[in-house]
């Protein structure tokens, strides 16, 4: 394939540069090197797939975490096997890649005994985006599903008041010799680290995004971040559906909401601490002996919305990954990149 001319303003490291720079910045302000390995896979594949809010950017914001102290450098997660199709890893505070890799595990196991299975994250630090979640399940051939809280950044429909996270929900299902169908959004209208790199490149917001601390509609990033509240997606259907993670992803696995997590934050800016809730099905288990035939069912629904010109979630990602893994590097804008290697300073 040929190679992407490098943008303006931008420079070109290879994926193994970029899990090196955030595993040397994250390892250079104490976390361990079992940690940082996780760390750095999920943000080295948010820059291979072009989730610019969710890859190199969040090296600033795990670094100002460590900083900040609360969060365990070197936390082991401890397992609980909470009945026959639940089990809870209590991160012990730390981030929350080793926990959801452990627990992992123990899910499939379940969900193969069960069809039906939940993972429950306890205590994690929480900052990437779930689509690295979802795909390492459903490449096992099962359905999943995941949700988590963040900070109440997110005003209610109809209020003008932060109350929710900007409550990401994922979900995932495989597909026999294709990419499989993943999407995986905040229920806000945009996640907050997309705000984030508005207000860095100087630019103003789409309307619908935020409001000013009056409730008015506001286009300025800085305004919607630090005095307003961001808004729901689609109005109060985003609203419900973030109102649904608070209490599946907080009080259901007695952990805390998004407004709690703000709470003990205190005015740090250190990411989030809550749980996460992954619910895995198995096929096979619900098929009534018409497996093949379900499948077949599923893909013709895919086959009739991109028949028609529509995109899949997830495609522009696919899309970025095979760029990326063809060009043989990514493109990280200068600042950013003068930034994180400013922490190794
Ligand atoms: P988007 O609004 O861009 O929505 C992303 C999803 O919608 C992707 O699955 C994307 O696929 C799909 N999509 C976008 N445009 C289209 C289209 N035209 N047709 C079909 N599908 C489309 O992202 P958000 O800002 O809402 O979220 C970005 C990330 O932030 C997520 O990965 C999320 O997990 C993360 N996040 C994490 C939080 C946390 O607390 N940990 C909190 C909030 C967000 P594609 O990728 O192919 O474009
Ligand atoms: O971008 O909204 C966000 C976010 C919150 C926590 C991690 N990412």
């Amino acid at each position: 394939a040929q190679a992407s001319a490098v943008k303006p303003g931008h420079i070109a490291l290879t994926l193994d540069e970029v899990h090196q720079l955030a595993y040397r910045v994250l390892t250079h302000h104490g976390l361990s090197a079992e940690h940082a390995q996780a760390i750095a896979r999920v943000i080295t594949a948010g820059e291979r797939d072009e989730c610019h809010s969710h890859g190199m950017y969040r090296v600033l914001s795990c670094t100002r975490t460590l900083q900040h102290g609360a969060v365990a450098r070197d936390a082991i997660p401890v397992v609980s096997d909470r009945g026959p199709g639940v089990v809870a890893v209590d991160a012990q505070f730390g981030f929350s890649q080793l926990a959801f890799e452990v627990g992992s595990k123990v899910l499939l196991e379940k969900v193969r005994k069960t069809g039906i299975a939940a993972l429950a994250i306890n205590n994690c630090y929480h900052f990437s985006a779930l689509w690295p979640e979802i795909e390492a399940l459903v490449e096992h051939g099962v359905a999943a599903l995941a949700m988590t809280p963040s900070h109440a950044w997110v005003a209610p429909a109809g209020g003008s008041r932060p109350v929710f996270g900007t409550n990401p929900i994922a979900f995932g299902w495989p597909r026999a010799g294709a990419q499989p169908y993943v999407f995986d959004f905040a229920t806000s209208a945009v996640a907050r680290g997309e705000i984030e790199l508005y207000r860095r490149s100087g630019r103003t917001l789409p309307k619908g995004w935020g409001v000013d601390a009056k409730g008015s509609p506001s286009i300025d990033a800085a305004t919607v971040l630090d005095q307003g509240a961001m808004l729901t997606f689609g109005g109060y259907k985003g609203s419900a559906l973030s109102t649904m993670i608070e209490l599946l992803a907080g009080p259901l696995i007695g952990d805390m909401t998004s407004a709690e997590s703000l709470r003990i934050d205190d005015g740090a800016g250190a990411s989030p601490r809550h749980g996460e809730i992954v619910i895995a099905l198995d096929p096979r288990f619900f098929s009534a002996g018409n497996f093949i035939e379900d499948r077949q069912r599923a893909e013709k629904l895919f086959e009739s919305i991109t028949g028609q010109g529509a995109r899949l979630p997830s495609q522009r990602r696919f899309a970025a990954r095979s760029r990326s893994l063809a060009n043989g590097y990514v493109q990280i804008p200068e600042a950013l990149l003068r930034d994180v290697q400013q922490l190794l300073g």
